[in-house]
Order: structure tokens, then sequence, then C-alpha cells
């Protein structure tokens, strides 16, 4: 009951800046009513009665101090003593995938780094600095999965094997990127949501150093550190079906994952960082992303048409646009998948009409067309949404790289209840990188 209200009151601290937009200025009303899955659907709550809970916002304090200089409210801030545990399934399940999932990373710089050579390296804009902040990468890995192993116990997995979709440094970069991305995001999804607020505080502090890591790729790649207002969030299963493709073993005695899998969702005209014409489809793919070498002119810049070499910051804020074709492919349920192919992807979801493209705070649906059933998936078109974080503001929803699902519905859901879309998820996610 509280927590249906910690997001509305998350926002009032946002309205209570000065440089907001009209358009989501507080209203004076107190009767605002709002559906649960869309509490953003009638404008701004000053106060929410649909749970039975009540907190009217004066701006005074309401009831006295517990202590001094403590408002009254907070959960666990009486005293009690902190116990880093999981303290149900949810919580075991949802740090048992983040724990997949800080393995696959820490195995991935350092595969990226023995992998490839120093030339390797060089020839795509990268030196020995750069290096060794991979390397520092890796051993916060390193960290992030003693923590999570600390928290979890003994039933903790080990490092399992995994396979890589690269074979360049510059796709080594991309891949990075994304897999930092839904690291970050897949736990955004839950954090809020978590029995053992205790072990949530350490994840916080994990994940907001894997949100870096993230940015740092995407400078490596030339791109805009953050082209985005806020980082979204996605469901367990929308990360585990998202990590399981690239982790080809674990050992026998692994704890087993209970999220879903959905079936794959690939965007086979993805635009290509690296290329010089990122939404050229010709060079869409990662797999296709090796051949070219878009970097080797990189130390010498000046001069050279290869403008996107690892930058602080570069002026491409986004390289997609409204109205830009999609083209999906979506696999159908039933593929094994993950550790020891192990697992079997699985949809409860009807036919693919909708694509929800899951941005910032956002979840916006634009239909599917041109959908045609094959042998092993379908394929289907769909249009990049023009809409923006808020009336306007200046800001797309989509850009960065974001998430798109294919849905049976196109339900609303907002940041705290996006597991509502579980159950209509057809395929994917599907990392897009709009910019
Ligand atoms: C709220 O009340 C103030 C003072 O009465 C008024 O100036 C303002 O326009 C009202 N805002 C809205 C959104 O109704
Ligand atoms: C509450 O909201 C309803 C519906 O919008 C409106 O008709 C009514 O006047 C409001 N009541 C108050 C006290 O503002
Ligand atoms: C909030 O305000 C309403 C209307 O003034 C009042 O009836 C209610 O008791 C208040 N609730 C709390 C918790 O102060
Ligand atoms: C807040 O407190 C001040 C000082 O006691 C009082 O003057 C004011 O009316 C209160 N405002 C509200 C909205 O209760
Ligand atoms: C990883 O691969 C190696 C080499 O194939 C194999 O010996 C080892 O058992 C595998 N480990 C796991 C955990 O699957
Ligand atoms: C796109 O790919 C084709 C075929 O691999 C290659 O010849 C061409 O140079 C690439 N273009 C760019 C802009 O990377
Ligand atoms: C990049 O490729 C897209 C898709 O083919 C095309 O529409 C656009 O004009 C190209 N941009 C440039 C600068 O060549
Ligand atoms: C830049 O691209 C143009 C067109 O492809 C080409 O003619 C020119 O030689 C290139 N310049 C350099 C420095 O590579
Ligand atoms: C780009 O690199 C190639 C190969 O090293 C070299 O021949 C060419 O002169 C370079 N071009 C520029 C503009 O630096
Ligand atoms: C950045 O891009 C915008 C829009 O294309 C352009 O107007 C501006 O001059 C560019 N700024 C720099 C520093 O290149
Ligand atoms: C999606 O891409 C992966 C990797 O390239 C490939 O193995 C898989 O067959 C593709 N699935 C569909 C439905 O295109
Ligand atoms: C929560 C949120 O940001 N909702 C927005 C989603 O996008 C539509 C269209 O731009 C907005 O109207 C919503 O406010």
């Amino acid at each position: 009951m509280l927590s249906s209200i910690t997001i509305i009151l998350g926002i009032a601290a946002i309205a209570a800046s000065a440089d907001i937009p009209a358009g989501i200025r507080p209203g004076n009303a107190t009767n605002t009513t709002s559906s649960a899955l869309n509490p953003f659907g009638t404008g701004f709550l000053l106060s929410n009665s649909s749970s039975g809970y009540v907190y009217n916002a004066t701006g005074n304090l309401t009831s006295p101090e517990p202590r001094p200089y403590t408002p009254s409210g907070g959960l666990a801030n009486n005293g009690s003593v902190p116990n880093y545990h999981p303290l149900t399934d949810f919580d075991y399940e949802s740090l048992l995938l983040v724990l997949y999932q800080e393995f696959i990373e820490l195995d991935l710089f350092e595969f990226g780094l023995s992998t490839f050579s120093v030339g390797d390296f060089q020839r795509a804009g990268l030196d020995a600095n750069d290096r060794a902040l991979i390397e520092f990468m890796a051993e916060q890995e390193r960290g992030h999965t003693m923590l999570i192993e600390n928290i979890l116990g003994p039933s903790a997995i080990n490092s399992c094997n995994y396979t890589y979709p690269f074979t360049t440094v510059v796709d080594f970069v991309n891949f990075c990127s994304k897999v930092t991305r839904w690291g970050e995001s897949g736990v955004y999804g839950f954090l809020e949501h978590l029995d053992s607020r205790a072990s949530a505080q350490l994840l916080l502090q994990t994940v907001t150093t894997e949100a870096r890591q993230e940015m740092i790729f995407r400078q490596f790649e030339g791109l805009f550190p953050m082209p985005v207002w806020f980082q979204t969030g996605i469901t367990q299963s929308m990360a585990w079906t998202l990590l399981a493709p690239y982790i080809s073993g674990c050992s026998r005695d692994s704890p087993r994952v209970a999220w879903q899998n959905f079936p794959a969702l690939n965007i086979t005209n993805n635009p290509n960082p690296a290329a010089l014409n990122a939404t050229s489809p010709s060079n869409a793919t990662l797999s296709t992303a090796s051949s070219p070498a878009p970097f080797s002119n990189a130390t010498g810049l000046p001069g050279s048409n290869f403008t996107f070499v690892p930058a602080i910051a570069s002026n491409r804020t986004g390289f997609t646009s409204p109205g830009n074709v999609l083209q999906l492919a979506g696999e159908f349920p039933g593929k094994p998948v993950g550790p020891n192919s192990s697992y079997t992807t699985n949809s409860s979801a009807g036919a693919p009409r909708f694509a929800a493209w899951i941005s910032q705070l956002n979840t916006t649906y634009t239909v599917l067309e041109n959908v045609v059933n094959g042998t092993n998936g379908w394929t289907a078109t769909t249009r990049q949404p023009g809409d923006t974080i808020w009336p306007n503001v200046s800001e797309p929803i989509v850009n960065g790289s974001m998430f798109i699902v294919a849905t049976d519905a196109n339900i609303s859901v907002t940041p705290y209840n996006i597991s509502e879309l579980n159950s209509h998820v057809v395929a994917g996610p599907a990392v897009y990188l709009a910019g």
C-alpha cells in the first residue's frame, strides 16, 4: 500500500523544481483519480486515496517527528539492524539473476582484453589508458560478484562459459554497451520491489557503477554519453531473455533461474554506430558491423571522414528519427536457450500485434505491420514513434539504447508495474540503438 504511493511522491519531488514545463505542473485538486495502471494518466496527483492511504502534501509536516529532525515515515529507519539477505523467493531469484549478469560482465571485459591486441584497440581509437579502464571495470565486476555471492550465501553460482557475438574491438565495445545497458535496466525494473530493503541498498550502490560503465562504452563508440533524461527499467524475465543466449554452460549444480525466457526478437536493421551512416541498412546488424574499419583513421582524425571516434561527447545525440521503419524478426516459443541449453523459450501471449517501446519513463506502443509467419518465427515492420516524454518538452521518448518488445496487447504500464507486461510478451526484448 505504501509502495503504490512512492512513485507519486517521487514525481511530486520532480515537480517541485522550478523549471518544470507547464504541462506537468501540479494541479490544485486533491481528489484526482487515476487507474492503478496509469497513475500519470489524468495529470498530477497531490494525494492518493486509491489504496486507502492518504498523504496530504501541504508543504508542512503533518505528524509529530519521532526523533528530532526526523520527519515521520520511511522504511526501516528506526534503528533496526540491517539484514543483507534475501527474504523471499522474489529476492533470491532477482539477486541470482544479477549474479549471472555480473559474472558475464567480468568474463566479457577480460575476454575482450585478452582476445584483441594492442594494435586492434589502437585501430579502434583506444589506447593503454582505455584498456586500463576496461581492466578496472573487470575488477569492479569482481567486487560485484563477491557482494552478491555474500548476500546469496552458499548456493550462489560460479562463473559459467559464454559465447560472444563479436570478432572486432568495435563490436566488442558495442556489445559491452548493450550488456551493461540491460544489466542496469534489469535491476532498475525490480530494485524497488525487493522485500529485502537492505539488499536493495547494496544493489543500488552496485548498479550505479554499472551505469557508469555503460556510459563509458558509449563514449568508446563516439556516441553521445547520455542522450536520455531517465534510465529505463525492464523486468527480470526481459533481462534474462537478453542474457541467457550468451551463457553456453554452467556447472550442473548451479541454481536454476525462475524467470521466463521469452522468444528472441531481432531488429534486423538495427543501426550500427560504427558505420559511416549508422542507419544505412546494408551495414546495420551486429554481425556485419565487423567488416568495415571505421576507426582506422581514428588517431589522425583531422581530414578523415571517420568522425565517430572515442570521445567524451559527440554531437550525435540521436541518429534515428520518428517514422524510421524497423524490421523485426521474432522466434516462436519452444527453443532451447541458456546454460547447457537447459531452458526453453516460452510465451503466454497471443499473436504479435504491437511493438512496445520501453524507454525513459514510458512504455509506448506502435502497431506491427506486414506480419508474416514463417517456419521458425515471424517477421514484421513497425515505425519509430515520435512522442516526447511529456507534452511540450523536446526530449523524445526513443533515444539511446532502449528496449523493444513484441506484444499481443497495448496495455498501459508505467515504470513501477512494468511486470504487468510479461504475460503479453510475444517475443523480445531486443535492444534498439536509437542514438
Ligand atoms: C492553483 O491555485 C492557485 C492559487 O489559487 C492558482 O493561481 C493556480 O492557477 C492553480 N493551479 C491550477 C493548476 O489550477
Ligand atoms: C472531484 O473531482 C470530480 C471529478 O473531476 C469533480 O466533479 C469534483 O468537483 C471534485 N471535487 C472537489 C472537491 O474538487
Ligand atoms: C487530508 O485532507 C483531507 C481533506 O482536507 C482530510 O479529510 C484528511 O483527514 C487529511 N488526511 C490526513 C492523513 O491528514
Ligand atoms: C504551513 O505552516 C505555516 C506555519 O505554521 C502556516 O502558516 C501555513 O498555513 C501552513 N500551510 C498549510 C498549507 O497548512
Ligand atoms: C567450460 O568449458 C570448458 C572447455 O570446454 C569445460 O572444460 C568446462 O567444463 C566448462 N565449464 C562449465 C561450467 O560449463
Ligand atoms: C557497408 O557494407 C558493405 C559490404 O560489406 C561495404 O562494402 C561498405 O563499405 C559498407 N559501408 C559503410 C558505410 O560502412
Ligand atoms: C543514411 O542512410 C539512410 C537509410 O538508407 C538514408 O535515408 C540517409 O539519407 C543516409 N544518410 C546520409 C547522411 O547518407
Ligand atoms: C571521404 O569520403 C569521400 C567520399 O566517399 C572520398 O572521396 C574521400 O576520399 C574520403 N576522404 C578521406 C580523407 O578518406
Ligand atoms: C587512413 O589510414 C590509411 C591506412 O592506414 C592511410 O593510408 C590513409 O592515409 C589514412 N588517411 C588519413 C586521412 O589519415
Ligand atoms: C551539432 O549538430 C547540430 C544539429 O545538426 C548543429 O546545428 C550544430 O552546429 C552542431 N554543433 C557542433 C559543435 O558540431
Ligand atoms: C536472431 O539473431 C540471432 C543472432 O544473429 C540468430 O541466431 C537468430 O536465428 C535470429 N532469429 C530470428 C528470428 O531472426
Ligand atoms: C509516464 C510518462 O512519461 N508517460 C508519457 C508517455 O508518453 C505519452 C505521449 O508522449 C505522454 O503523454 C505520457 O505522459
